[in-house]
């Protein structure tokens, strides 16, 4: 009788996933039969919840473009062990309300297994609680704020926390300027990334044994700097650190090249985007931005992504691209990885999101952005770090991203 009620369930669950692909099968429904393959299931679907409108789709757009990537790049390998994954791509807009929105779409109707995003940290702290309370399992991928593995245990992320990335700018910067002494310190006050981003950049400053001449705060939706930047200008600094999104990020570095400061800028993971060059043109020459990827990086994966992703956008691929695929090249792993010990589809959902969820955990992938793994809490182990400076071209309208040794 129990084992009758654990067919039944089966049964249930492989309809269930079936139908939550919102695709009729093209193979004979297996009524049920828990010993069946994957190959049972239409597809694995697994949630992107990045910003596709607003001003943070600046950033959400290019983790769109590189889990694109991952989907077609695995699916041509067979997917899950014979069975495609389908991304489903909700858009999380700008702030906590749309992750939050993103989530519960993802999660209820769209029956997800897991989700890569959202993109900002101030969203994954609104949204993450509620795929915690689900049970499901998220792996941010471009969330770089002080706490978020810590939000519970299904929250684990493949974006290294600024705490780690973001001093090797300073290094750099002193390895092009010696000199530097006084530095002016610029953050949005209204984000939860900028606010932890900041708090590295201060104290890595302070270690350095460097001066921060002043703090001047603003909000990622602000476009006037201009009293902030004469602040900063009268306390003679020999470098700016900004810590914003690019749009607003952007426009303080227009400003304070156009009153008339000279000296470095480093610019944090906010405006680590070639995005921002619309907006700063000509004056976002020589900005400083620490990268937790670079293309150069020679492995297999990432060679391809490389090709992949050049082919298509006709530039190297930027960093949220290559951590966007990583997200979804994790949960691919693992879920070859599960359903050679348990298949998938004798899995009901909730047991198959949990058991993703410690898979993956464990696991250790090779990536385009290196060789990775987990702590037990979900913060990514990574070896690599980089730091690029933005190079325009002389008409001002075109750029990139350089890579410093
Ligand atoms: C965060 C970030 C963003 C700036 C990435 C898009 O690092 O919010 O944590």
């Amino acid at each position: 009788m129990k084992k009758l009620f654990g067919f039944a369930i089966a049964a249930l669950m492989s309809c269930f996933l079936a139908v939550a692909c919102g695709q009729t099968s093209s193979t004979a429904p297996t009524n049920g039969d828990p010993t069946a393959s994957t190959g049972n299931l239409t597809n694995i679907p697994i949630g992107i919840a990045f910003a596709q409108t607003s001003n943070v789709a600046l950033l959400g757009q290019e983790g769109v473009a590189g889990a694109k990537i991952a989907e077609e790049y695995f699916n041509k390998q067979g997917g899950i062990n014979g069975t495609p994954i389908r991304l489903v791509f909700q858009d999380t807009a700008g702030d906590e309300q749309g992750a939050i929105n993103a989530f519960n779409t993802l999660i209820s109707q769209d029956k997800v297994v897991g989700i890569v995003g959202p993109t900002l940290s101030q969203q994954a702290f609104g949204a993450d609680p509620i795929a915690e309370r689900a049970g499901v399992p998220v792996i941010a991928a471009s969330n770089t704020a002080k706490g978020i593995p810590q939000i519970g245990k299904y929250i684990s992320r493949v974006s290294a926390p600024v705490a780690v990335v973001a001093p090797n700018a300073i290094d750099a910067a002193l390895k092009i300027n010696p000199q530097i002494k006084k530095v002016a310190v610029f953050y949005a006050q209204n984000d939860a990334f900028n606010k932890s981003e900041t708090g590295t950049f201060q104290e890595t400053v302070k270690q350095k044994g460097l001066d921060i001449a002043t703090v001047q705060t603003f909000q990622t939706t602000d476009t006037d700097f201009q009293s902030q930047v004469t602040n900063a200008i009268n306390v003679k600094p020999d470098l700016v650190i900004i810590s914003g999104l690019s749009s607003d990020g952007g426009n303080l570095v227009k400003q304070l090249r156009e009153l008339g400061y000279k000296g470095l800028i480093i610019g944090g993971n906010g405006l680590n985007t070639s995005n921002l060059l619309p907006v700063c043109k000509a004056l976002c020459d020589g900005i400083i931005i620490a990268q937790a990827y670079s293309p150069e990086l020679d492995n297999p994966i990432n060679n391809d992504f490389r090709k992949l992703y050049k082919e298509q956008n006709k530039k190297e691929p930027p960093q949220f691209s290559a951590q966007a695929f990583t997200g979804v090249q994790v949960f691919v792993e693992a879920l070859r990885t599960l359903d050679k010990t348990t298949k998938l589809n004798t899995l009901a959902l909730p047991d198959l999101r949990t058991q993703l969820n410690n898979t993956l955990l464990t696991g250790k992938y090779i990536t385009p952005i290196g060789e990775i793994s987990f702590t037990p809490e979900g913060e990514i182990d990574q070896k690599q770090f980089f730091v690029a400076q933005i190079k325009m071209d002389a008409d001002g309208n075109s750029g990139r991203f350089t890579f410093l040794q």
